[in-house]
């Protein structure tokens, strides 16, 4: 009966010290090193855009609120999360303009499109596009609208050219008709029926 307790308890006391051995080299090698590794790029990812995610709100032209786009810095460039109401159905051209100013009813205050290296308007125009110009959107029957656009061509990083965040800001505008890709100045879009500001 003696005997047996002792070989027991050895054999336990070697197998604590083999595993405890197996443990310790596991995690003296490789687990710390690649959770110092992923920590430091994901602070760098976040020191290269600097940026939060932007609430832009969105108003009519009876100036009242109609939803919101959520602006946010990737690698591409901009990714934009729109989601809105009460808006006509069909397709609607949607652009950057230069000047962040909404004032109903016609928002002419924010100014022509995006367009810090002075091209042509159009995504379809060899001369083109601005900055600012953007895929048309489609409001659903029941006025809604919830789109996903990764714009580009802008950052939000500021002291860039092409930043929405610039001295005087820029604006989000969503028109009465769509955008035709090509037509001078502004894509025969039509008016202005949403607007909403961007700025920090
Ligand atoms: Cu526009
Ligand atoms: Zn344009």
């Amino acid at each position: 009966m003696k005997k047996t307790n002792w070989v027991l308890t050895l054999s336990f006391f070697v197998l604590f010290l083999f595993l405890s051995a197996c443990g310790s080299t596991n995690d003296g090698a490789g687990d710390d090193d690649d959770v110092e590794s992923g920590n430091e790029t994901d602070t760098m990812e976040q020191e290269n855009r600097s940026v939060e995610p932007i609430d832009v709100t969105l108003k009519n032209s009876d100036g009242d609120n109609v939803g919101t786009a959520e602006l946010e810095g990737v690698d591409e460039g901009v990714k934009m999360t729109l989601d809105a109401t009460h808006l006509p159905p069909g397709t609607h051209a949607i652009h950057f303009h230069e000047t962040g100013s909404c004032e109903a009813p016609d928002f002419k205050s924010a100014g022509d499109h995006f367009n810090p290296t002075e091209a042509e308007h159009g995504l379809e125009n060899t001369e083109g596009p601005h900055a600012g110009d953007l895929p048309n959107i489609e409001v659903a029957e029941d006025g809604t609208v919830k789109d996903e656009i990764v714009a580009d061509m802008v950052t939000l990083e500021k002291g860039e050219d092409n930043s929405l965040l610039d001295g005087d800001g820029t604006a989000l505008v969503i028109h009465a008709d769509e955008d035709d890709n090509k037509s001078q100045p502004a894509g025969d879009a039509g008016d202005r029926i949403v607007c909403g500001e961007i700025a920090e």
